[in-house]
């Protein structure tokens, strides 16, 4: 007999096998850290191979590598990119056996790659080849490739590659460019279309040694900035009848900024622009600039041109360039005002990296309320040295400020403060001012310590002032920075 109560449970166990079905309609995936034991190559390509996004891949040690290309299998989505992060030292991809194209293959959207080394050994034509878009690629090093290093192709758009270095590239002896963009006409993986890979930042990034251009930006791409990097054959010749410059740019729409070309005993220039018509009937190669760029113990030239629109602002540096400014046969490129220049900037991946990374009050013109001596000048907080402060009369406390001039109306909306020898200050306002004399408080704190950012909606002016509330004893400034934001 089933009793009254039993039956109810019965039809209670009845309905949820029936009802299951409705609430478990697909197992539910989860980002997860997976950490890959030091150098084990077969646990990291499976993690790849069941990657969900917003997944940690941490790797560390070193992977001989010596069954082909390591290659992404998943994409991530705008909010969860995949992480691939060298952990500790990092971790270092070191081929013994041939990888064909690319030793290191990203074909999918939305990667962070960290902390890194790829190292070919000559078994890979190029090293890291991207072919999908939306990415950062920070502290990356590929080295020891027969051709290019960096290869960015097929289409890509809104990556970062910062604080990356190709080396020792082009072992085949002929190709083999630091960081390459697209492809030549003539092996356009998009053909009949051009390569329209774009939407890409180089931030302080090296090319060293590398047998072909250090940077090749082809016909077709667009959109590219270079900041802050570095190009240095260490006197070397490169290669000479396909490439042998700093940078070299048939793309549309290039800003090459505080940039530096060193060492190359070659004849090739620090920066050669081509506009050329491609086999799509177009012609690329405009709107390149070149702002705060360097050229440093050069055999050929800094510039060649052979269209005049491009711009060279005024604020470049020539150290022993036996060519000169431009090379035999090119023109010459439209001279400009550095305070005219103006990032280019887009939403997305490496959209804006240079203007927030100026401290707009480095060595710029400051006074304050009183100086300890002249070894502790208001100057000494915007000398871009910690190991230099500014520092208030002796005996000093509340009631001293720090001004800064930026010259001109500058607009601002980040304050880092470094209050590193002796952080007495306690209570603090930062003011702005357009005549020097009559402040507006922005925003005030208490304490500041080692380092304090201070963020607010951005106020323009042509003066800021820290000024102190309070203090335990004299005031002491390392450094004063400001940001656009
Ligand atoms: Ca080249
Ligand atoms: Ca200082």
């Amino acid at each position: 007999m089933i009793r009254k109560g039993s039956f109810a449970i019965v039809l209670m166990l009845l309905f949820s096998f029936i009802a299951m079905p409705l609430w478990h309609v697909a197992p539910a995936a989860y980002a997860a850290t997976k950490t890959v034991p030091a150098g084990d190559l077969a646990t990291l390509r499976s993690y790849l191979s069941s990657a969900q996004p917003g997944d940690i891949i941490e790797v560390s040690g070193t992977f001989t590598v010596s069954n082909g290309t390591i290659a992404t299998s998943v994409n991530g989505t705008a909010g969860n990119y995949i992480t691939i992060r060298g952990t500790g030292s990092g971790a270092t991809f070191n081929f013994t056996a041939s990888a064909g194209n690319a030793a290191f293959h990203v074909k999918h959207h939305y990667y962070k790659l960290e902390n890194l080394t790829i190292n070919s050994n000559s078994q890979s034509n190029k090293g890291l080849l991207i072919e999908a878009s939306h990415g950062y690629v920070t502290n990356v090093t590929v080295k020891n490739t027969l051709a290019e290093g960096f290869k960015i192709r097929k289409n890509a758009q809104y990556w970062l590659f910062s604080d990356s270095t190709a080396q020792n590239t082009g072992q085949s002896g002929k190709f083999g460019e630091g960081f390459y963009v697209g492809d030549a006409d003539q092996n356009w993986t998009t053909a009949p279309n051009p390569d329209q890979s774009g939407y890409i930042t180089f931030l302080r990034c090296s090319a060293i040694q590398t047998k072909n251009d250090g940077f090749d930006f082809k016909e077709g791409t667009h959109h590219i900035k270079v900041v802050s990097s570095t190009v240095d054959f260490q006197n070397t010749v490169p290669e000479s009848t396909v490439g042998n410059n700093g940078l070299f740019m048939r793309a549309n729409n290039v800003q090459v900024i505080d940039t530096t070309v060193k060492n190359n005993a070659g004849t090739g220039q620090a920066f050669r622009t081509s506009k050329i018509t491609a086999s799509d009937g177009i012609a690329y190669g405009s709107n390149l600039e070149f702002k705060g760029v360097t050229g440093n113990n050069l055999a050929g030239a800094m510039i060649y041109t052979n269209y005049t629109s491009n711009k060279l602002f005024t604020d470049y540096t020539m150290t022993g360039v036996s060519g000169g400014l431009y090379a035999s046969g090119s023109n010459t490129a439209t001279s400009s005002s550095p305070s005219s220049f103006t990032e280019m900037t887009w939403s997305g991946e490496g959209g804006s990296v240079y203007a927030t990374s100026v401290n707009l009050v480095l060595n710029k013109s400051a006074s304050a309320s009183t100086e300890w001596s002249a070894t502790y000048a208001a100057a000494k907080a915007v000398d871009g040295s910690t190991g230099t402060r500014w520092a208030s009369a002796s005996g000093t406390s509340g009631g001293q400020w720090l001004r800064i001039d930026f010259g001109s109306n500058q607009t601002y909306g980040k304050v880092v403060i470094k209050e590193t020898s002796f952080p007495n200050i306690t209570s603090f306002k930062l003011q702005s001012s357009n005549d020097g004399t009559t402040f507006t408080d922005i925003t005030s704190g208490t304490t500041i310590g080692a380092s304090k950012t201070i963020t607010f909606s951005p106020v323009a002016s042509r003066y800021i002032r820290l000024y102190v509330n309070s203090a335990s004893d004299e005031a002491n400034v390392n450094e004063f920075e400001v940001y656009s934001n």
